[in-house]
């Protein structure tokens, strides 16, 4: 504790010094293991003090605006008297307790923020997800993970009516938006009436904090769950040392909130180092309003999936300079050293990489400042020790492909997700030796660059979304054109990858127009699963390859799609 800045308050000496003196001394080694933490008592309310204190500048925290000119601006005292007011509406008006599941499936809107640092506060699971969902994958989420709660908009609110007597968990429903709904509570009018008095729980470090859906191979969604030692994570020193964020920063991540890339990027990330946090609203992505939001706001930061650069400098032509922006980092999927390049040569900013799951958050990449060496995703950082391991766990030698590997073992690190809830097997599956298995393939070189190949497996990567095929396969067969399908991977010049569904119809579908059954199947996928699933390729084939025991072989088809046969 620095008591010269904080008599009696047990603010984080860290980032005390660290205010003091910019990158400072830090409270903790990147292997220190403190019992207890909370993001919201140890970091937001550090700045909030620091803000009243006036040892902050006039920045906002959060920094709101959508196309229509609204605006909303809040400092971090309001943050801390905001989330205050949602914790005590999460336990006092809907009766959640520390441990409890809340369902989040918000677009931009301020109040996700609200959400997540109220649920911290009061120790309720959160579990983000896109607003892309059909009720399907709302029924299964709120089904598998027995949510007590849901919040949401105006949008999903009739899907999950029409689904809630059949998740008998869920006992409260909370609504965002400006009119009210039976039978939901309305979340805007309850933070106004909510006191503002709130006592932050005690969380230990390795308390469960979040749970994020992520899509394998086979089967549904998996729930990767979190510690509270995911958002301490961004507090180790070699995290500070990613962004190198600063309090006159304006960092702007443009993922959808449903992905732990956004619970990072636009939130841990830039208020552990008391940055202000940029958010466009964003209903549809246009990369116009990309490059007007960067031209009008003085973001310095950008933090965003390599296709929305892509798409950038592929569909604007006119001038990328700037005028604040300094630093910019991309992940979801691969960059290619070309997209780099051209990124850096319009804009005059360097763009580096990095890479993560649901499972890790983001495990390697090009710090502020380090070498970029273009096609590769950086180097681990620490406390991450990735290695390059084949299937038993050991480590190979260097420029020898093999899994992407983090070391789980003596001591996992902070920031490794704790499990696959109620899922003892698919935890022990990536568990490899002493390491954890990504089932990313890749090389590491002399230097510890890490080379990205491509998955061990049938997963899809498209542009930044990870698609188990599987789900796509579900929702075609629901429609009667489709006797079976093998859905897989196919390269594609924009999305890097895009889903391609391989099709055999039934017999009355035969003779149908096919570039019309094309687009209804498209349509239909869209309508029953997150459009972003759907196959944007499709091929009608009289049958599929398969295994003498009748198992799809989709790996042959995706090595035809990708040339290699
Ligand atoms: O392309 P289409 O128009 O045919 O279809 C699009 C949408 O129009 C459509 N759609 C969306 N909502 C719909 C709908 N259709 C019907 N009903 C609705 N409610 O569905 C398709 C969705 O595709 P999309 O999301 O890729 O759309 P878009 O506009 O092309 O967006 C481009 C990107 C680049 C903004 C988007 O693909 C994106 O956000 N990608 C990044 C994802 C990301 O953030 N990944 C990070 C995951 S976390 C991680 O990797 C760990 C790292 C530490």
């Amino acid at each position: 504790i620095c008591k010269s800045y904080h008599g009696f308050h047990p603010a984080p000496w860290y980032l005390c010094c660290r205010s003091l003196s910019g990158a400072g001394t830090l409270r903790w080694n990147d292997n220190d293991r403190p019992k207890e933490f909370n993001f919201a008592s140890d970091v937001l309310d550090y700045w909030t003090q620091m803000e009243q204190e006036g040892k902050r500048g006039p920045n906002p925290a959060l920094w709101w605006v959508n196309n229509q000119g609204d605006e909303v601006k809040w400092s971090f005292r309001e943050m801390t008297d905001l989330s205050r007011r949602a914790a005590n509406v999460f336990t006092q008006t809907c009766g959640l307790q520390q441990g409890d599941r809340l369902a989040l499936i918000l677009p931009r809107l301020p109040e996700w923020w609200l959400v997540v640092i109220g649920c911290i506060r009061a120790g309720i699971i959160f579990m983000p997800a896109t607003t892309q969902m059909k009720a399907k994958d709302i029924l299964y989420r709120l089904q598998v993970s027995k949510a007590q709660g849901i919040m949401t908009t105006d949008t999903l609110a009739p899907e999950v009516d029409s689904l809630v007597s059949e998740c008998p968990a869920l006992k409260t429903k909370l609504l965002v938006s400006d009119h009210s709904r039976h039978g939901w509570l309305d979340f805007r009018s309850l933070i106004k009436s909510a006191s503002p008095d709130h006592t932050c729980i005690k969380s230990k470090t390795l308390d469960p904090m979040a749970i994020f859906f992520t899509s394998g191979t086979t089967g549904l969604p998996k729930m990767a769950k979190h510690s509270h030692g995911l958002a301490l994570r961004s507090s180790l020193p070699s995290c500070r040392k990613f962004l190198q964020l600063k309090t006159s920063d304006v960092l702007w991540c443009i993922s959808d909130p449903g992905w732990i890339l956004a619970v990072l990027g636009c939130l841990f990330e830039p208020w552990t180092s008391g940055s202000t946090l940029f958010i466009h609203h964003l209903p549809q992505f246009d990369p116009k309003v990309i490059q007007q939001t960067l031209f009008k706001y003085p973001i310095t930061m950008c933090l965003g999936a390599p296709a929305v650069y892509r798409m950038v400098l592929q569909q604007i032509s006119t001038s990328l300079r700037f005028p604040a922006l300094e630093h910019c980092v991309t992940g979801g999927e691969a960059l290619l050293p070309e997209e780099q390049e051209e990124w850096r040569r319009r804009t005059g900013v360097l763009l580096h990489e990095v890479y993560g799951q649901s499972e890790t958050g983001i495990s390697c990449g090009t710090l502020r400042g380090m070498k970029i060496k273009p096609g590769s995703m950086g180097t681990s950082i620490p406390p991450f020790d990735i290695q390059i391991i084949d299937e038993k766990g050991n480590i190979l030698p260097i420029n020898t492909e093999g899994n992407i590997g983090i070391r789980i073992k003596p001591t996992k690190p902070m920031g490794v997700f704790m499990c696959y809830e109620d899922n003892p097997v698919k935890t022990a599956e990536v568990e490899c030796g002493d390491f954890y298995n990504s089932g990313d393939r890749a090389t590491m070189d002399e230097e510890g660059y890490i080379w990205f190949l491509g998955r061990n497996d049938d997963v899809i990567n498209s542009s930044g979304y990870r698609i188990g095929p599987a789900e796509v396969e579900n929702a075609l067969a629901e429609h009667p054109a489709v006797a079976e399908s093998a859905v897989v991977s196919s390269p594609d010049p924009i999305r890097k990858e895009v889903v391609k569904a391989f099709i055999v119809l039934t017999p009355e579908f035969l003779s149908r127009d096919q570039d019309q059954l094309t687009q209804e199947l498209q349509q239909h996928v869209k309508s029953v699963t997150a459009p972003y699933k759907y196959p944007r390729k499709v091929e009608f084939v009289p049958e599929l390859p398969k295994t003498v025991t009748g198992k799809i072989k989709r790996s042959e088809l995706r090595k035809k799609e990708f040339g290699q046969m």
